[in-house]
């Protein structure tokens, strides 16, 4: 991640490939003037991750429960 141009760990734990294998930043979502992170977690959920200035923090919310379709999806964004 970029955090005021220079490339920064911006979460630490939870992002292994095995419990996210896909994520991606994308512009504003939620309406704070801050980029955001969606994942695809393992089980085929899809999950909103608000960003910050400081650091990713919990598990983010669940946008789209796990099923079989969202299971074999390639990518997001
Ligand atoms: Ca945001």
């Amino acid at each position: 991640m970029r955090l005021g141009g220079a490339d920064t760990t911006y979460g630490a734990t939870g992002w292994s490939t095995a419990s996210a294998p896909f994520a991606v930043g994308t512009p504003d979502a939620d309406g704070d003037g801050i980029g955001d992170v969606w994942s695809v977690q393992a089980n085929g959920s899809v999950r909103f991750h608000p960003g910050s200035r400081t650091a990713l923090t919990g598990n983010g919310g669940q946008m789209i429960g796990p099923n079989s379709h969202w299971k074999t999806r390639i990518a997001v964004g």
